[in-house]
């Protein structure tokens, strides 16, 4: 299994506090506890680089991570991974679950650099409203983005099946064109390949690499 080379390069809520845009950028989104630091963990293949939590609400800034994708010379095959705070999560105060739905939106959309979004959801829940409204509104704004299934380990095969086209059924209400969807498990890296070559072909074509 490849490794990548990664390591925290800064936290913070606002644009000053974030590396410069220099280089092509994904960043993981979804609600509390869906699975966005373990699924950076496991994509880059190292245990701890990004924190992971049993209490929701962990990840509290924009945690940036770089990967060296050219043994760490050639700095147009770096990237930078993003681990967003989770919404939708219920024991926080009003006031600050706004202040992180804010910070949210301004970095999707300001964050020059950004790529692609790849958005999470937990494949055993159903369809949820904060998630539906996330889908449209990066659409509306032109964003794009990715759904990354999380946790399939928790299910059968038959149910995750299920599940993805209850999403898909979901989705075609108000999407003439689907999203790209892909199934993923933190535990035991289903999806990660895929997931790299997503991204290393859109580094391939990105404007901000260079070299
Ligand atoms: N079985 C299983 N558990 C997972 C998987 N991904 C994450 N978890 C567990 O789910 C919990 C939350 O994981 P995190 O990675 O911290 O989730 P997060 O989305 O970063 O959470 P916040 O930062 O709080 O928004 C932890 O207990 C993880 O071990 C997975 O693919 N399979
Ligand atoms: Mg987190």
């Amino acid at each position: 299994m490849k490794t990548l080379r990664a390591e925290h390069v800064g936290s913070g809520r606002d644009q000053a506090q974030w590396p410069r845009p220099d280089l092509p950028e994904y960043a993981f989104i979804g609600r509390s506890n869906v699975g966005k630091s373990s699924l950076i963990n496991m994509l880059c293949g190292a245990g701890k680089l990004a924190r992971v939590s049993n209490t929701p609400g962990r990840t509290r800034n924009v945690e940036h991570f770089r990967v060296f994708g050219g043994n760490g010379k050639a700095k147009g095959c770096d990237w930078y991974l993003a681990d967003l705070p989770g919404y939708g999560f219920a024991k926080v105060s009003k006031g600050e679950r706004s202040a992180w739905q804010s910070m949210l939106r301004t970095y999707l959309s300001e964050r020059e650099n950004l790529q692609c979004v790849f958005l999470l959801i937990d494949v055993r829940i159903p369809p949820q409203r904060n998630d539906q409204d996330m889908i449209q509104w990066l659409g509306e704004q032109g964003i794009p983005f990715v759904i990354v299934f999380t946790k399939s380990d928790k299910l059968s095969e038959r149910k995750v099946v299920e599940h993805v086209s209850r999403y898909r059924i979901a989705l075609k209400g108000t999407w003439n064109e689907l999203p790209m969807m892909m199934i993923t498990s933190a535990t035991t890296g289903r999806g990660r390949d895929a997931l790299i070559e997503f991204i290393d072909g859109v580094n391939r074509d990105s404007p901000t690499a260079v070299g």
